[in-house]
């Protein structure tokens, strides 16, 4: 499997109106786009930091595992994003090496990406998520 880069750092927050201004007026990020995810039940705010994104993550609904995460663990990193080339055989790869996957076959993600996720008990408590950019 190929990694390029971290593609984006998910964060998982109460509220996008609340946490928006920390990142736009302390740390002087710029949020350049919003975005539910209906079928995840998120909304996502998007800021660029060189290379890598931050994905701030906000529940639409109370039973959403933005929710859910965010009652048993509070506010914080949910999970970190690695782009790959070539996404299905990189699923392949990391179900043969025993990592157990949550989306055993890609969906789109925010952004338009094609992204699955890999469950935290298999990747030592980090929420990883594999993706690719196979947008025109
Ligand atoms: N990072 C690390 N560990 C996590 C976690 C996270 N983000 N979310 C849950 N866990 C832990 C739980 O605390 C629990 O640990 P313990 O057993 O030690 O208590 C363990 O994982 C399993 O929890 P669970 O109750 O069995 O499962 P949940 O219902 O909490 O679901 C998970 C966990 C990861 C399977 C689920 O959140 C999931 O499917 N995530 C992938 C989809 C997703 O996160 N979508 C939102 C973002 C979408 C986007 O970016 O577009």
């Amino acid at each position: 499997m190929k990694v390029s880069h971290i593609e984006h750092i998910g964060i998982a927050v109460k509220s996008l109106d609340e946490a928006i201004p920390y990142y736009e007026n302390v740390l002087g990020l710029k949020c350049y786009n919003i975005e539910e995810v209906a079928d995840q039940k998120v909304r996502t705010a998007f800021f660029k930091v060189g290379d890598v994104k931050i994905e701030l993550l906000e529940s639409t609904s109370e039973d959403g595992t933005v929710a859910k995460f965010i009652e048993k663990r509070g506010q914080g990193v949910h999970h970190v994003a690695f782009a790959v080339e070539g996404i299905e055989s990189a699923l392949a790869e990391v179900s043969e090496k025993g990592v157990e996957l949550i989306d055993k076959a890609p969906r789109k993600g925010a952004e338009g990406l094609d992204i699955a996720f890999l469950h935290p008990k298999s990747t030592f408590g980090v929420l990883t998520e594999l993706c690719e950019d196979n947008n025109d």
